[in-house]
């Protein structure tokens, strides 16, 4: 089938909203947090610990898996999902990031994206074409389309040509997806200027996709940038079509994201920061690491309902992270992801009791950005 988004209900102050988003595998809440599965795995996370901390879907990466295993080899598995052992929804993402942020020797033409792989320096072509067939293979519930992204700052004239050439490949990966059970979403670009957000949204939803990535924030720019950014982009994509912020993630752009009316969000921060020892609690990040932990024998935190504060305390936490050992940065892990999966199911319990408003005024009375 292909995804099917319904608006269960709107907040009456911000532009937040609760919704669901029926997939091949399975109905997801939204608003949603998508763990990252970069290389077919949540790192240091089973699929059965993901489903325990309340995952309802993950992310795929289509850079990563045609370099290795190579999209073929999944195929001939029966698809991403049987491959790794996850039976609910999968989102995979197109490359058009990765392949910019991990390639300094790439060359890029209206053809494609000619770049090195960064495992063994060996020469490859995306293109839109090629961007489909490999996500079409790899059989994730939501493709991704193949787009350009920006660096921050950037010149406007560039902004343009990456915001053309992403107009111009979402019409050939249209054109080149076919896929029964799979459903492919347009990404708007338009880097940091309002004009062209505006442009983009208009003739990305003009390809009429049935939901839509926005792309190219979150690159380092400041956050109230971000913020404007999708203060003009939301509003002109439409009501009936669900919205994914891609690469966003900590608590407060989460929070802040949904106030303009975000549907999906994904980010390697929760799983990233654990492995460094670091967490998320509801008055701000703490890192673990720090001696003042050494003797406290509580819960990283005390309200969380997380198999690692169930069961362990932040000197034992502390203590694997500074040894190295391979459960601390799994229970950090675990603790993070729960976090924010939390998070996005409490802000919409708050949307349909139409207390959202105060839920932010809470959340950012106690969390420390
Ligand atoms: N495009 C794609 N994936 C992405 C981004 C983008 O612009 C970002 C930017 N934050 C993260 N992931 N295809
Ligand atoms: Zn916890």
């Amino acid at each position: 089938m292909q995804v099917k988004y319904h608006l269960v209900k709107k907040d009456e102050i911000t532009a937040a909203r609760a919704g669901t988003l029926e997939t091949t595998h399975g109905k997801i809440d939204t608003p949603v947090f998508m763990p990252v599965g970069t290389q077919a795995t949540v790192k240091t996370v089973s699929p059965e610990e993901l489903k325990d901390l309340g995952a309802e879907i993950i992310l795929g990466n289509t850079y990563h898996l045609y370099l290795r295993p190579g999209h073929d080899l999944i195929a001939e598995a029966g698809g991403l999902h049987k491959f790794m052992h996850w039976d609910r929804p999968i989102l995979t993402d197109s490359g058009g990031f990765q392949v910019f942020s991990l390639n300094e020797l790439r060359k890029i033409s209206d053809e494609g994206v000619l770049f090195r792989s960064h495992i063994d320096g060996s020469s490859h072509l995306f293109t839109p074409e090629k961007v489909m067939e490999i996500e079409m293979a790899l059989g994730a519930d939501i493709a991704m389309a193949f787009d350009e992204c920006a660096p921050y700052p950037c010149d406007v004239k560039d902004v343009v040509k990456a915001l053309e050439r992403t107009t111009r490949w979402a019409a050939r990966c249209k054109e080149a997806h076919h896929h029964e059970d799979q459903s492919l979403f347009g990404i708007i670009q338009g880097g940091m200027v309002r004009e062209l957000r505006e442009r983009s949204a208009q003739e990305i939803t003009a390809l009429d996709f049935p939901g839509y990535g926005i792309g190219g924030l979150s690159v380092g720019e400041p956050k109230y940038l971000m913020y404007e950014m999708l203060d003009c982009t939301v509003p002109l994509i439409p009501e009936d079509k669900p919205r994914y912020l891609m690469g966003v993630g900590s608590p407060d752009c989460l929070v802040e994201g949904v106030a303009r009316g975000i549907d999906m969000f994904d980010c390697v921060l929760p799983t990233r920061i654990a492995r460094n020892g670091t967490v998320f609690l509801p008055t701000g990040k703490l890192v673990i690491r720090n001696a003042e932990y050494a003797r406290d024998f509580a819960p990283l935190d005390e309200s969380c309902g997380c198999y690692t504060c169930q069961n362990y305390s932040r000197a034992y936490i502390r203590h694997l992270i500074r040894c190295n050992e391979v459960l601390g940065i799994r229970l950090t892990s675990i603790h993070n992801l729960h976090f924010l999966v939390n998070l996005m199911k409490q802000i919409r319990r708050a949307i349909l009791e139409g207390g959202f408003y105060e839920f932010r005024e809470h959340f950012f009375a106690h969390y420390m950005v």
